[in-house]
Order: structure tokens, then C-alpha cells, then sequence
């Protein structure tokens, strides 16, 4: 149908652009970050340090929507703002998670070529600009996200709250109520250097609305973690398998990187 789309070979990334023509913008996300490129503009961005405020009840539903897991939270009381985002306050949307088959690869931007197990996405709109989340993604400034990259290391504690409800949603379209609060700030790594340049929705429809900040510092997840997200399925319970594919599993389920072309690549702390 017309706005189907996956990572599959036949309606992958490489194809978005036949029914998704903003795929094919000069904005477009992820991008590899080459390290050296980057300009440390220190008066722009650390004169307004990164800020950010999550409530520990924000976290509200799990969602396997057939292609990432998803937390949808409550924007009351969460908070973005400053460094690129400067005066502007942005609120927690939901957030994601893209992974790979095997703990190689997952990531979708890489740094300096090497791709993560995994990334962590937590998407925020601006509210002192627009009036909902659908009028936000359509505005250049309208989303900021918020990337932590994944490595295969010890078990994640918050992390692990997800990946314990996981088999509530191993079926696409299936939702849980999350009961124990799912801080995401405990998400985010312990340094708050990060990287940050203009880009877009890394999924149909890639509207270029998204200011990216990736940090610098990953955060660790236990191989057997990770395992819990390849075990999403990408049918809906009752269904048969569709594909005879890694039996509809949600494995590989990132874009590879888009050119940086003539934008710019910023970073501010170690
Ligand atoms: C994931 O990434 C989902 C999408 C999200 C998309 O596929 O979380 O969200 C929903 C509602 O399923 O799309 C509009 C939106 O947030 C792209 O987000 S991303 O660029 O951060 N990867
Ligand atoms: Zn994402």
C-alpha cells in the first residue's frame, strides 16, 4: 500500500525515496560522524549548557509497532533545551530503539565508520514554536533527538525494565501499560559530550525537522539484552510468518548513513 515500507530488500531504505520523495533531500539522517570534522564552537553551544527534565512516571505505554520497540510518554513536566536548541523547550515525545542482527552492527550513525550494536532515540518537539507534534515534524525546527549509542557490556538496570516487558509485545500492533516507572534519563550516558547537526526522520516520511544530538559516550547492554529485542516479531500475533526471513523477526532495523554534504558537524565536551 502506499505508505508501507521496512528495511527489507524489496521496500527498504533504498526504495523509500519512490513513495517517500523527501528521502532524497540534502538533510537527510543518519549521517557517519567524522570526528575530525567536527567544529567545536564553544560560544554557541556551551554558553547554554544541554538541559533536560523527565519525570519518572513520563514513560506510559510499550509499543512493538512490527519495526523497533517504542515508549510513548506523557509531555507533562519533561523538558528539553539549550545548547543547539538554544531558548527553545522541546518536550519528550516517545523513544526507540534501532538494533542489528548481531552486535556489530545496529547503529544508525556511526562514528568515524564504525557502526554501534544499537542506538537509543528519544524524540522531542518544540513547544514554544508549535502547537502539536504533527505541526512540529513538518517544521525545520520542530524535533530534536536525543542519540545515546549501545554497546554489548553489562546489563542495563533502567534498560532492563524494557527488555522485561518486551515479551508482553512480541507481536506487532501489541501495547503494554507501563507500571514501574521507566526513567529515561537514566538512558543517557554519564558525560554529556555530545555531536549535533541538522537532519531528518530516519524513517518514511524523513521529514527534515530534526536537529540531532548524539552523545559522544555510549551506554552498555547485555548481549542477552539486545537478543530480547531480536526476538520482536514484525506480524501480528495469530498471523502466519509472512516472510521466511529470520521468522519476521525485527532484526537490522536502521538506515545506513546519508551524505553530510555541506552541513555542518558541531561538538561541544568530551
Ligand atoms: C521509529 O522511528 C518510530 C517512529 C519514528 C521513527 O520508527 O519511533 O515513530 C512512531 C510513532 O512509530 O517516527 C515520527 C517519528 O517519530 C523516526 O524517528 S527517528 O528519526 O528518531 N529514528
Ligand atoms: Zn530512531
Amino acid at each position: 500500500s502506499k505508505d508501507e515500507w521496512d528495511y527489507s530488500i524489496q521496500n527498504g531504505p533504498s526504495t523509500w525515496v519512490t513513495k517517500f520523495p523527501m528521502a532524497a533531500g540534502s538533510r537527510q539522517s543518519p549521517v557517519n560522524i567524522e570526528t575530525k570534522r567536527a567544529e567545536s564552537d564553544h560560544e554557541a553551544l556551551s554558553s547554554k549548557p544541554l538541559r533536560w527534565k523527565y519525570p519518572a512516571t513520563a514513560s506510559r505505554k510499550l509499543v512493538n509497532p512490527g519495526y523497533c520497540w517504542r515508549v510513548d510518554t506523557a509531555g507533562e513536566g519533561t523538558f528539553l533545551s539549550g545548547g543547539p536548541l538554544m531558548d527553545d523547550v522541546y518536550k519528550l515525545e516517545q523513544y526507540h530503539c534501532h538494533w542489528g542482527c548481531s552486535d556489530s552492527r545496529g547503529s544508525e550513525h556511526t562514528v568515524d565508520g564504525q557502526a554501534f550494536a544499537g542506538e537509543l532515540h528519544l524524540v522531542h518537539w518544540n513547544t514554544s514554536k508549535y502547537k502539536t507534534f504533527g505541526e512540529a515534524a513538518k517544521a525545520s525546527d520542530g524535533l530534536a533527538v536525543l542519540g545515546v549509542f549501545l554497546k554489548v557490556g553489562k546489563t542495563h538496570e533502567e534498560m532492563d525494565k524494557i527488555a522485561r516487558l518486551l515479551p508482553y509485545v512480541s507481536h506487532k500492533d501489541e501495547v503494554v501499560e507501563i507500571t514501574e516507572p521507566i526513567d529515561p534519563g537514566k538512558l543517557l550516558p554519564d558525560d554529556n559530550g555530545y555531536w549535533t547537526y541538522l537532519g531528518s526522520l530516519t524513517t518514511p516520511p524523513c521529514n527534515e525537522s530534526v536537529t540531532w544530538i548524539l552523545f559522544k559516550k555510549y551506554i552498555e547492554v547485555s548481549h542477552h539484552q539486545l537478543n530480547i529485542f531480536r526476538n520482536l516479531r514484525k506480524f501480528p500475533r495469530g498471523e502466519e510468518c509472512p516472510c521466511h526471513e529470520n521468522h519476521g523477526a525485527v532484526i537490522n532495523n536502521f538506515r545506513p548513513p546519508m551524505p553530510l554534504g555541506n552541513r555542518v558537524l558541531r561538538e561541544c565536551g568530551s
